[in-house]
Formats: structure tokens, C-alpha cells, sequence
């Protein structure tokens, strides 16, 4: 059967896109096997991520949330697609170029891969394969297209098609085979990874200094209302890492350098022979919007980065630590914030149980009162000691400001978004922080009425969020309920209207009920 040039040239897309999946799925599969933080979509997306203008992140973080990896991932398959089908166009047009597309994806992500912060010596590998492999299945694929009239004289060589079934066979199971080794490859990267099971079987020592018990009065218990502590499983992630780094305890360990007189290494043995302290953190990403949730609370354990840099003993000029993580992440804390008496601290227990992966495992900062992107590194390595007008952390070269001390918010929790209040007596409640500063009161304003004071529960701490609730009498109609704090310092929380960027967002949060 004669095929018609737009069949011939949907079958040559189509091979295209189905050498592309082959390429990527064989890569990932490969990268499982040899080098899994260099799986060509993690080594492309990371570099994106990396040279990503800084509205990029806030943008990204706005649309998707927490999920702003997936959708990135989601993004590079798509485009990697649709110039995967043009690829095949130009096969079937002006062969080989098709297939130097291919490899000049393979290239690129062999750039990616090779450039990271803790890249291997065989990093190259998986993007070479799947470069090579899907220019391979695509001048194959291609040759036996389905013979047609050729509508131009490049695209003959019609001996070599073979009938459109088998072509559609090969083009299908090409492909088919592609999802199976990316799923294939993800899966072997997720079981077979040593760390998870370290960790797994791993007991942290008994706190040296407990947390005193959380007040019974701090937490409210309110159907969705935030709860006090912030479980493990719902606390928010945030980082640039798509693949999560694995750091085996056994060979993690923290060296102090830089201004110092002292340098100072530490392993993961003598961290944990230390007298380790529990304390009540609630950290906060500087891109949480008005009414975000990218901010928690959790009982840390941790031992205090001020003892460990009194041994390493900062020299006078210094003025910065820059904490670096295993996959290249710097954050930029003033010294004197280390040096002081808060709970700055190297944690190595989150909610009674090592750090989960993605929270920093084996050992994470948290800095009570600091925006997580100047202090809460997580897989962190490397304490630099320097100057602020010598270093400049991962978010400052991206326009972030290079400090970032939390601002005073407060949020609406319930009645939730969108909710039909019957009208009598409800709940307003939410929660307000300011990190070692503390929140002194809650005020709540029904439409353009007085600002009422909210009843606040017990604080845990000044470097904790607390929960606060009023009693209101609705009335039927639509209503707009705004909320603002006023902090320990006597500052009232601003209404100005700031973005997150470059240092945090501020305003009044407020949300509209329908009262019926
Ligand atoms: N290694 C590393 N640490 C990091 C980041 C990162 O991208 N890489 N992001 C920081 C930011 S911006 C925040 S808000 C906190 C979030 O910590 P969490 O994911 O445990 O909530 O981690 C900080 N530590
Ligand atoms: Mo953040």
C-alpha cells in the first residue's frame, strides 16, 4: 500500500518521538545501574533549575506549589517530544540531521550531568546512551517508513519502507520499550538506594536537653487549623534538588574551614557522641506567599553550630558562614546569628526520627529566625567560614537578598477557602509567626468592621508559629475576613503588599466566606 507524504511524514514524527522515549527510558535505566543522580532528566532539569532567572522560581512556585518538580520534569518530556518529532522530519528530510539532533540531546545532557556539584566519573554515561540510542532508532526507524510518492527527491529511498503495520509495530514497541526502562530505572532507583535503608534501621541517641513537653494549651485541635507540630509526611519541601540526594552517614562528614584558626572536621560518629539537644523550630520559605503553607514546625534534635565553631574560632574579619550542601546549594548566615544563644543548630532528628531524605538526610541546619534559604542547608557538608563582600550563597546570585530574616505573618486557616458557613456561630483560626521575635497579639477584621483581638493559644516558644482563634456570630451574605499580627517587638504586621521576592512576602492575608 503507497502512502501519502502526510503519512509519511506523521510516521516519520512519530518515529522521532518514539526514538526520543527509547533514548530517555534506555538512559534513565542506565543511569539507575551506574550514576543515579546523573538520570538525564534530573542532570537537564537541575541545570535548568540552576540557570533559571529568579522570577522563575517564584513563578514556578506560584503555579505548582510543591509540586513545581514534577511539572518541570513534565515540561522537559514535552518539549523533549515535540523536538523529538522534528527531529524525525528533518531524518526523513535531510538525513542524517535527524539523528545529530539526537545526539545533540545526548550532548547536552552529558553537559548537564558532567557539571554538577558532586558529579562522578561516569555521570556521562547515561546521556551519552540515550543520545546514541535514539539517533540510532531514528535513522533506522526512519530508512522504513512506509513507501510513498515522493513529494521531493531527499525524501525517496521508498525501497527500504517497509509495510505501515510493521512500521507502526516497531514505532510503538520502540517506544513501549522506553516507558518500561524509565519506569524500569525509577523504580531500581528508589529500591536499591543503601541510604534508605541506613537510615531505616538507624536509632538516634536520647536527647542530652529534651524539648520541655509541647503546651497542652498550644494546640487547638481544630479541623483545619494547622496542627502545632507539622508531621513529617506533610511538611513542606522545598530545595532545587530533583533527584534527592543519598548521603550515607558512614561517610558523611562536616568540615569547618575558611577564617578560621582551626579547621575542623567532623564525622557522623562524633556528631552523635555529642550531647544532642531537642528544640522547637518553625522554618519558613522566604517564597511563601500570603496566606502560603510553605512554612512548619518541627521537634528537631540537633547539637548547636556555635560549639562546633568555637572550636574551629572564626577570625576577627569574618562576618558570614556559607553552608554548603553536597549538591552544590549555598546559603549565606551571618556569623554573629551562628555565634548567638538561639538554637542555631546541625539537626540530625526530625519528629522523633532521623531526617527524612528530603529534609536533609544525614544532617541539616535549621536557624530559628532566617528564612530557609539563607540557613536551613540541608545534606549539608561544609561550613565555610567568610565575608559577606567575599561569598555570595546560591539565591543572592540569583537576585535573593542575601539575608533574610523572617517577617511578621499571620494566616487564616478555617473557615477553609471556599467553604459554605451556615450562618450562627462559627470558628475563625489560624497562625502567626516571627521566629525569635514572637507574636504578642491577633487582630481579625470582618468586612470593614473594628479589629477584633483573637485569642492566641499558648506559644511554644518565640521561634515557634502560634495558633490563634475567634469566635464569630455570621450573619447570611458574603463576608471578607482579613487577620494581621503584632509582634513581641511591638511592630504591627504591614499591609503593604510585597511579592516574595527578594526577601519575603508581606501584606494582610484575607479570605471572602459565603455565609447562608
Ligand atoms: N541543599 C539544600 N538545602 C536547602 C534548600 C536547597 O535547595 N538545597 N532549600 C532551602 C529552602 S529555600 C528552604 S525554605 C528549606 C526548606 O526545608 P524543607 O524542605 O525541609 O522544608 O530548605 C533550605 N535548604
Ligand atoms: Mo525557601
Amino acid at each position: 500500500m503507497a502512502a501519502s507524504p502526510t503519512s509519511r511524514r506523521l510516521a516519520a514524527a512519530a518515529a522521532g518521538a518514539a526514538s526520543a522515549v527509547l533514548g530517555a527510558g534506555l538512559g534513565e535505566l542506565t543511569a539507575a545501574v551506574v550514576a543515579p543522580a546523573a538520570s538525564p532528566f534530573a542532570a537537564i532539569g537541575s541545570a535548568l533549575i540552576d540557570l533559571a532567572p529568579p522570577w522563575a522560581k517564584d513563578a514556578a512556585i506560584a503555579l505548582f506549589g510543591t509540586s513545581d518538580k514534577f511539572a518541570l520534569l513534565l515540561g522537559i518530556a514535552i518539549v523533549l517530544v515535540l523536538v523529538a518529532a522534528a527531529a524525525g522530519l528533518l531524518e526523513l528530510w535531510r538525513s542524517p540531521w535527524g539523528s545529530v539532533v539526537m545526539l545533540g540531546f545526548g550532548a547536552v545532557g552529558v553537559l548537564a550531568a558532567m557539571t554538577r556539584a558532586d558529579a562522578g566519573p561516569l555521570d556521562w554515561i547515561p546521556s551519552a546512551v540515550a543520545g546514541i540510542v535514539a539517533a540510532v532508532a531514528l535513522r533506522m526507524l526512519v530508512k522504513r517508513v512506509p513507501a510513498g510518492t515522493a513529494s521531493r527527491p531527499a525524501e525517496s529511498r521508498p525501497s527500504a519502507g517497509v509495510d505501515r503495520r510493521t512500521f507502526i509495530g516497531w514505532t510503538a514497541g520502540a517506544a513501549a520499550v522506553g516507558v518500561l526502562a524509565a519506569v524500569g530505572g525509577t523504580l531500581l532507583r528508589a529500591g536499591a538506594s543503601t541510604v534508605t535503608a541506613v537510615r531505616q534501621t538507624l536509632k538516634l541517641p536520647t536527647p542530652a536537653v529534651a524539648a520541655p513537653p509541647i503546651p497542652a494549651g498550644a494546640e487547638l485541635d481544630l479541623p483545619g487549623l494547622a496542627s502545632v507540630v507539622t508531621p513529617n509526611e506533610s511538611f513542606y519541601r522545598i530545595d532545587t534538588a530533583l533527584i534527592v540526594p543519598q548521603l550515607n552517614p558512614a561517610e558523611w562528614s562536616l568540615r569547618i574551614h575558611g577564617l578560621v584558626e582551626n579547621e575542623v572536621e567532623i564525622t557522623w560518629d562524633e556528631l552523635l557522641a555529642l550531647p544532642l539537644e531537642e528544640s522547637v523550630t518553625t522554618l519558613t520559605c522566604v517564597s511563601n506567599e500570603v496566606g502560603g503553607d510553605l512554612v512548619g514546625n518541627a521537634v528537631w534534635l540537633g547539637y548547636p553550630i556555635r560549639e562546633l565553631l568555637a572550636r574551629a574560632k572564626p577570625t576577627s574579619d569574618a562576618d558570614m558562614v556559607l553552608s554548603h550542601s553536597s549538591d552544590g546549594f549555598t546559603a549565606s548566615t551571618p556569623l554573629e546569628v551562628l555565634q548567638d544563644d538561639r538554637n542555631a543548630i546541625l539537626a540530625v532528628g526530625m519528629n522523633g526520627e532521623p531526617l527524612p531524605a528530603e529534609h536533609g538526610f544525614p544532617v541539616r541546619m535549621v536557624v530559628p529566625g532566617l528564612y530557609g534559604y539563607v540557613s536551613a542547608t540541608k545534606w549539608v557538608v561544609e561550613l565555610e567560614v567568610t565575608r559577606f563582600d567575599r561569598a555570595r550563597a546560591y539565591w543572592t546570585d540569583r537576585g535573593w537578598s542575601e539575608r533574610g530574616p523572617i517577617k511578621l505573618e499571620s494566616r487564616i486557616d478555617v473557615p477553609l477557602r471556599g467553604q459554605g458557613l451556615k450562618a450562627g456561630d462559627v470558628v475563625i483560626a489560624g497562625v502567626a509567626w516571627q521566629q525569635q521575635v514572637g507574636v504578642e497579639g491577633v487582630e481579625v477584621q470582618i468586612d470593614e468592621g473594628e479589629w477584633v483581638p483573637a485569642r492566641l493559644a499558648t506559644a511554644i516558644s518565640d521561634d515557634t508559629w502560634v495558633q490563634w482563634s475567634l469566635a464569630w456570630t455570621a450573619e447570611k451574605g458574603d463576608h471578607v475576613i482579613r487577620c494581621r499580627a503584632t509582634s513581641k517587638a511591638g511592630e504591627l504586621q504591614t499591609e503593604d503588599e510585597a511579592h516574595p521576592a527578594p526577601d519575603g512576602a508581606t501584606g494582610w492575608h484575607w479570605r471572602t466566606v459565603s455565609v447562608f
